[in-house]
């Protein structure tokens, strides 16, 4: 059995999503829905006036592996600042858990900041990761089974903005959230609430939810972070193109597009884009698309928080910010939300 089978098997076992979408039963199905969701999403944005690519299809196997090699980059510093902040309070965090609670992570991608948690937790009842990247999932599933032979993994592959109905015998235990990495930061603000609010829904009375934010400071660090020297985010964005090409047979000449990271400071968040360094047409599907020369599409939009207005997003979407702790530099934040 392939190994999104045994997601879609487990997966169905324990979790159906409301609208049927979860459904995951083979790896062709899983891929030809992936493939249609993003010809939809590639032909709706590049279709706009603003040309743009959702950020979520960064993550094929190519664009995962990319992103763990950016999370060890000199000018990254979100990824080992939330680490040393997971590794110092991961007793605290642990702690939220009482015996027989689910942990469910979303957008879970290589687990490994997961394992501090699990690490001091003690009779959990299982640990659901949720990722729309099968290939980051199998890898993270495969480790952790090593390390930790007795914990129950049931892996879903999916997008984590979408309903998601918890099965009677999942909905029963008490639930803990963890949403690391600042991937809140990748939402605007009204689909930062939504989410927020469906997972309020899913964590339900009693559940918490920890979740890390990135913090505003120094625009030079900030836009380094996302514009390192070796190129390896400027590689994780263009990838993008390559996957149209790879998967949907466009043909678009990679080359004739640079990496691009602004800061906005008005909605304080870095936004990435795909300059065209050309005049230029791409055929996608049969379409073609027009580009002028210095014309952008906007592929991601990375929002930097202050603790304060990350609590009133928190509460807006119903939680109750219960604690928050920071690294020395106040980099980056980890919150608990509770459930009120
Ligand atoms: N939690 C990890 C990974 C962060 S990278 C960390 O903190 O290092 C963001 C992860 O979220 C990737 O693994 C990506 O595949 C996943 N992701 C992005 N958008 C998603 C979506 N809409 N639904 C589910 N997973 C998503
Ligand atoms: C996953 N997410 C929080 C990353 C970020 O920092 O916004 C994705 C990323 N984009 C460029 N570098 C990393």
């Amino acid at each position: 059995m392939t190994s999104e089978a045994e997601h879609g098997a487990v997966a169905s076992e324990f979790i159906s999503e409301a609208h049927g979408e979860f459904t995951l039963e083979t790896r062709g199905v899983v891929a030809s829905e992936v493939r249609s969701e993003f010809a939809d999403a590639l032909i709706a944005g590049l279709s706009a006036r603003q040309k743009s690519i959702p950020c979520r299809f960064f993550y094929d196997a190519a664009g995962s592996a990319l992103f763990e090699r950016i999370t060890e980059l000199p000018e990254y510093y979100p990824t080992r600042t939330e680490t040393a902040i997971l590794r110092a309070y991961a007793a605290d965090m642990a702690a939220l858990a009482a015996p027989g609670t689910v942990l469910i992570e979303f957008g879970s991608g290589s687990s490994t900041k997961t394992e501090l948690l699990l690490a001091q937790m003690r009779d959990l009842y299982a640990y659901v990761p949720i990722d729309i990247s099968g290939a980051a999932l199998d890898e993270a599933q495969a480790r952790i089974a090593t390390r930790f032979p007795h914990l129950t993994v049931l892996p879903v592959q999916g997008d984590f903005s979408r309903p998601l109905t918890l099965s009677p015998d999942i909905a029963a235990h008490p639930h803990l959230g963890f949403f690391p990495g600042s991937t809140i930061g990748n939402l605007t603000e009204g689909e930062a609430v939504q989410l927020l609010t469906n997972m309020r829904r899913i964590l339900g009375n009693g559940g918490k939810l920890i979740i890390g934010a990135d913090l505003r400071k120094d625009v030079r660090r900030l836009l380094a972070a996302y514009d390192d020297a070796a190129g390896v985010t400027a590689a994780f964005n263009l990838n993008l193109l390559h996957r149209a090409n790879g998967e949907l047979g466009a043909d678009f000449d990679v080359a004739r597009f640079a990496h691009l990271a602004t800061y906005d400071v008005r909605h304080g968040r870095i936004d990435m884009h795909l300059v065209s360094r050309t005049e230029q047409s791409v055929r996608v599907l049969g379409r073609r698309f027009h580009f002028k020369a210095g014309e952008r599409i906007h592929t991601e939009h990375s929002h930097k928080y202050d603790i304060e207005g990350f609590q009133v997003l928190a509460q807006r979407s119903g939680w109750l910010p219960q604690s928050v702790w920071t690294d020395a530099e106040r980099l980056f934040s980890v919150h608990v939300l509770s459930a009120v």
